[in-house]
């Protein structure tokens, strides 16, 4: 390793740099149901999970289907970094969106989406 001190501090920019686009911003982890799930009958919620603690007062879980907008619960937080919101009606066959807006640790606003759907109405 080159020890002159402009290489020094270069590589040090260059280690935070990597370090802070790994850890600073929350991300998506899993959902149930999950990304490009086919289920068979209408889920009675819709859940998320990210790799850091969800930050409520930000945080949204929307729903789109072959029919327009479907309302939902409240988003709550849910167990191990969650958020969580009922689906109230039975949903019909079609295909869904899930949108989710959240913030993690640093506080930047993320958003996120993923479809799953459904073969038959129950
Ligand atoms: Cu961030």
């Amino acid at each position: 390793m080159d020890l002159r001190p402009r290489t020094l501090v270069a590589t040090l920019v260059i280690a935070l740099a990597a370090a802070g686009a790994v850890s600073a911003h929350m991300a998506y982890s899993k959902s149930m149901p999950a990304k490009d799930a086919k289920l068979i009958a209408s889920p009675d919620h819709v859940q998320v999970w990210f790799t850091q603690d969800p930050e409520p007062a930000v945080s949204q879980i929307s729903l789109e289907g072959p029919n327009g907008e479907v309302s939902l619960g409240k988003t709550t937080v849910g167990d191990e970094k969650s958020l969580v919101a009922e689906v109230p009606a039975t949903l019909a066959a079609g295909s869904y969106t899930v949108k989710w807006r959240s913030a993690g640790d640093d506080g930047h606003v993320m958003r996120g989406d993923f479809t799953f759907s459904i073969a038959t109405a129950e």
